[in-house]
C-alpha cells in the first residue's frame, strides 16, 4: 500500500456530500488537505475538525470551477508548501433537472456542462503542470453511473458523465509514458446533498429519491477513492463502479 502521510491531496467540492468525505478519510491517513468549493464557511468548519481530529495540515480557498482565469489564479497562486498537489480528486459536481430534453431549461444544462466537464477540465489542466513537471501524480475523477446508462429525463447530466469517463479515458491514454495514474470512480445512488440540488431546494423532492432503500453513503465512496490512491504505484485503476445493492441499474431499484 502506497503511503501517502504528508502528501497533498486536492479535493474539490469538499464542503459537502462525497468530496468532505473524501477529504475526511485522506486526512485520517495523515495527507496534508487541500480543499475548495464555493462556500467557504463549510471549508473553514472542515478545515478545523480535520485540524483537531486527524492533526491534518489543512488549506482551502473559495473557488467557482467554473471560472477558468480564477482556477489558474488560485492554482498558480498556492503557497510554495502547497504546490506540490500528489493526489487530485476532481468531485466538485451537480445535477440540476431532472425534465425530458425538449422542456429543459438551458441555464440548467450549461451549469452541468460549466461545472461538470468545463470545471473538471481546468482544476485538471492546471494541476496537471506541476504533476507533469515533478513526474508523479494522480488524477481521480468522480464520475456515476449516469456515464455508463443514460436513464429517461437524465439527458445533459448522464452526457456530463459519459464525458467525464471519455476524459478519463482520454487522459489516461495521453499520459501513457508518464508515471502519472488517472482513475474513475463512479457512484450510483448516493445521499448527499445532490439530490437537494437536482431539485433546486425541494427538500420533500429530494427525500424521495432514497425513500425505501438504502442509498451508498459519501465514506463509502471516499474508501474507493482511498483504495484507488494508495495502490503501489505500478497499479492504476481504471475504474471502480459502485452501487447500492438495492439499486440494479439507474432505471431499477428496489424499494421494498
Ligand atoms: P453534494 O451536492 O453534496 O456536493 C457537491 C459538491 O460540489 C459541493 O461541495 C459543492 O460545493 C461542489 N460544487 C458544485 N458546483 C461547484 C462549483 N461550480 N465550483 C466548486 N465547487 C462546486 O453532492 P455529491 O457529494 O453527491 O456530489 C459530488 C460528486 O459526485 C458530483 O460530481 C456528482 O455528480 C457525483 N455523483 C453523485 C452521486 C450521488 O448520487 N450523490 C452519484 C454519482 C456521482 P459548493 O456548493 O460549496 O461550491
Ligand atoms: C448520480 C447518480 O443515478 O442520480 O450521478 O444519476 S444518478
Amino acid at each position: 500500500m502506497l503511503s501517502l502521510k504528508d502528501k497533498i491531496v486536492f479535493v474539490t467540492g469538499a464542503s459537502s456530500g462525497i468530496g468532505r468525505a473524501t477529504a475526511e478519510a485522506f486526512a485520517g491517513l495523515g495527507a496534508r488537505i487541500l480543499m475548495c468549493a464555493r462556500r467557504a464557511d463549510r471549508l473553514e468548519a472542515l478545515a478545523r475538525k480535520l485540524e483537531s481530529e486527524h492533526r491534518a495540515a489543512t488549506h482551502y480557498f473559495r473557488l467557482d470551477v467554473r471560472d477558468r482565469a480564477a482556477v489558474d489564479r488560485a492554482v498558480a497562486g498556492l503557497p510554495p508548501e502547497w504546490r506540490p498537489i500528489e493526489v487530485l480528486v476532481n468531485n466538485a459536481g451537480l445535477s440540476r433537472g431532472l425534465d425530458k430534453l425538449p422542456g429543459g431549461l438551458v441555464e440548467d444544462w450549461e451549469e452541468m456542462i460549466d461545472t461538470n466537464i468545463k470545471g473538471l477540465l481546468y482544476v485538471t489542466r492546471a494541476v496537471l503542470a506541476g504533476m507533469l513537471e515533478r513526474g508523479r501524480g494522480h488524477v481521480i475523477n468522480i464520475g456515476s453511473v449516469a456515464g455508463r446508462e443514460v436513464y429517461p429525463a437524465g439527458n445533459v447530466y448522464c452526457a456530463s458523465k459519459f464525458a467525464v469517463r471519455a476524459l478519463t479515458r482520454g487522459l489516461r491514454l495521453d499520459l501513457n509514458g508518464t508515471p502519472i495514474r488517472v482513475s474513475e470512480v463512479a457512484p450510483g445512488m448516493v445521499e448527499t446533498e445532490f439530490s437537494l440540488v437536482r431539485f433546486h431546494g425541494d427538500a420533500e423532492r429530494a427525500g424521495r429519491v432514497y425513500q425505501g432503500l438504502t442509498p451508498l453513503g459519501p465514506d463509502d465512496i471516499a474508501d474507493a477513492v482511498v483504495w484507488c490512491a494508495t495502490r503501489p504505484a505500478h497499479v492504476n485503476v481504471s475504474d471502480v463502479v459502485i452501487w447500492p445493492t438495492a439499486q440494479a441499474s439507474t432505471t431499477l431499484t428496489n424499494r421494498g
